[in-house]
């Protein structure tokens, strides 16, 4: 593929932040807050529309429904316009059905019939957010699942599972996709509810042809392989898109690519091989990480650098000769046109791609001169937050 249609490609993937990415976030041993990092919904969508503007490549944020609330007297079109007016789209409504009390044992698959219609009510009130918006999915992640066996009758859960998320899929708006994620661990230890891309595909044609499965590549047990995950869910019409971050032991939420960049390009490969052979499958990209000592905007200019990176290589795979050498049987010849790709350094194709449309060639050092982020910061060390919010384990 040429330089020049590498460029296009690239520019025309939108890579989607998630909102919880630039409110401080801890592990459960502690938390070191970034002075000036994002407090409330507004201070979020101002940094990842710092992200869009260096970048140019992610002009949607997800929002987690209650970490990112309208301000009292607001509603969501407020927030709507205020993303607007930065130049970015609110992007996949995420429903909160882990934190809040009620949800101790559960929220759509709970024993507690009430418990269930409550967390049956958060989905609708998310998919209701959605269409005032003007969002394209409800991005669906449970903690539902058990620590000991016995503690719960795993069927149960199961039909309860189906009858709580059709209540919520019956409520989206046309045009709107309920997206399933899997995990398979934490909180939960014994089992979980959703564990792995079966269940969650299973889950998905129960509920129709606008659900699909939401691949989280930090979501996996070790050595699992993604890429053929997405191969067989693209192939079944039921890739409904990722949430990228990288990881070395469980969900560690760490920045894209930095543990583990040769699966996502095989990741990215994949997405080419299963659409047209130009382009990535026109899914959801977005990243879910989490930041606990990195600088947090920083952090995910660099993701979406890395997101960009694998696309780059992967779309410089010569997929004729791929092929040539896979029908022959050539086993070493056809691995070799993967390294091929993946070997070269295709950092100046992508500055390229930036300065061709006015933006900087590298956003990383264009960030650490940016005055508009710095008064950001500055205002918010003098200033209360404009609204309530939240983010995970802060
Ligand atoms: C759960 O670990 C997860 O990946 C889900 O996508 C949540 O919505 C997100 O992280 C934020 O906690
Ligand atoms: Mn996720």
């Amino acid at each position: 593929m040429s330089h020049a249609a590498i460029r296009a490609a690239v520019r025309g993937l939108p890579i989607e932040l998630p909102s919880w990415g630039f409110a401080n976030a801890g592990t459960r041993f502690g938390a070191f807050p970034e002075p000036g990092a994002a407090r409330d919904v507004f201070e979020k969508i101002e940094d990842a529309s710092s992200v869009h503007r260096l970048t140019g490549a992610a002009p949607t944020v997800a929002l987690h429904i209650p970490w990112d609330l309208p301000p009292a007297g607001g509603d969501w079109t407020t927030i709507a316009d205020f993303a607007t007016e930065h130049g970015v789209a609110l992007g996949a409504i995420n429903p909160n059905l882990f934190q809040d009390q009620a949800y101790k044992l559960g929220s759509v698959c709970n024993s507690n019939p009430d418990v269930r219609a409550k967390a049956v009510a958060h989905l609708v009130e998310c998919a209701e957010i959605a269409g005032i918006v003007g969002s394209k999915q409800v991005a669906v992640w449970l903690a539902d699942g058990t620590n000991y066996p016995g503690q719960d009758d795993l069927r149960s859960r199961r039909h309860r599972l189906k009858d709580s998320l059709a209540q919520g899929y019956a409520a989206l708006p046309a045009g709107v996709e309920m997206l399933i994620e899997y995990k398979l661990f934490e909180p939960a230890f014994y089992t979980t509810d959703l564990s792995d891309w079966g269940a969650s595909l299973l889950v998905c044609q129960h509920l129709g042809p606008n659900a699909k499965v939401l691949v989280d590549t930090g979501h996996h047990g070790h050595y699992t392989n993604i890429e053929d995950i997405v191969a067989t869910l693209l192939d079944e019409g039921r890739l409904g898109g990722f949430h990228f971050n990288d990881r070395r032991y469980a969900d560690d939420d760490l920045i894209v690519g930095s543990a583990n960049p040769f699966q996502l390009f095989l990741i990215f490969h994949e997405l080419i091989n299963g659409n047209d052979g130009q382009t990535a499958a026109p899914v959801a990209y977005m990243l879910d990480q989490s930041h606990v000592i990195e600088k947090k905007i920083e952090a995910m200019v660099l993701s979406v650098q890395n997101v960009q990176i694998a696309y780059a290589k992967a779309l410089l795979v010569d997929r004729e000769a791929l092929r040539g050498f896979q029908l022959a049987g050539d086993v070493m010849g056809a691995h070799n046109v993967l390294r091929d790709a993946y070997e070269t350094d295709v950092r100046g194709i992508l500055a390229d791609a930036r300065e061709e449309v006015g933006l900087p060639r590298d956003p990383i050092a264009a960030l650490k001169s940016d005055e508009l982020v710095a008064s950001r910061r500055a205002w918010r060390l003098e200033n209360p937050p404009r609204a309530s919010g939240g983010g995970l384990g802060a």
